[in-house]
């Protein structure tokens, strides 16, 4: 049994490049990913993910533009703690990605991810964002570079999604 903790992680696209932000502090400090974080109490999955992204990139996206595109479970040996990350992407939005205290924002070709400056898993479940496929991914890890072992699938549908709960 684990302890879930519930965090967003949103990806602005467009046809040929992603927005990534250089974390400069905290958890994953020092890897590109895309922009997100803890979903607080009282406050729905979605609109943390808006909350987040504004937060660390300035950047503001609309309810209706955010596309939720997957969900990833990570746990750690040793801890009791699951991270249950929803997903999402976007492809409209308002204004300028700008550096703030914890990210330092960047559009990267896909051709040209920055693979080993991110987390292990990602190399794994990105080609399904990038393909436009639907995801659900387990990942377990000892420590924080070494992937143990995982699942990763593609789901049909977004009802998963819909009939989760904000715990
Ligand atoms: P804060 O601590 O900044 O939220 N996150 C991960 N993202 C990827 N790609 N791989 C992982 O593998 C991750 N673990 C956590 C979720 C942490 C942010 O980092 C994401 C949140 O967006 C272990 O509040």
């Amino acid at each position: 049994m684990y302890f879930r903790k519930l965090y967003t992680l949103v990806f602005l696209r467009n046809d040929t490049h992603i927005l990534l932000g250089l974390k400069k502090r905290g958890f994953g400090v020092d890897k590109w990913n895309g922009f997100g974080g803890k979903v607080e109490i009282n406050e729905t999955i979605i609109d943390a993910a808006i909350r987040e992204l504004k937060e660390e990139s300035c950047v503001v996206v609309k309810k209706c533009n955010l596309k939720n595109i997957g969900h990833l479970e990570f746990t750690f040996e040793g801890d009791p703690t699951m991270m249950d990350v929803r997903v999402y992407s976007a492809s409209i939005f308002e204004g300028a990605p700008t550096e703030t205290d914890e990210m330092s924002p960047k559009w990267f070709a896909y051709t040209e991810i920055p693979f080993q400056d991110m987390w292990p898993d990602d190399i794994i479940w990105f080609p399904f964002m990038l393909k436009g496929k639907l995801f659900y991914g387990k990942f377990h890890y000892k420590g924080y570079d070494t992937i143990l072992n995982y699942d990763l699938q593609e789901i049909e549908s977004r009802e998963r999604f819909y009939d989760d709960k904000n715990k």
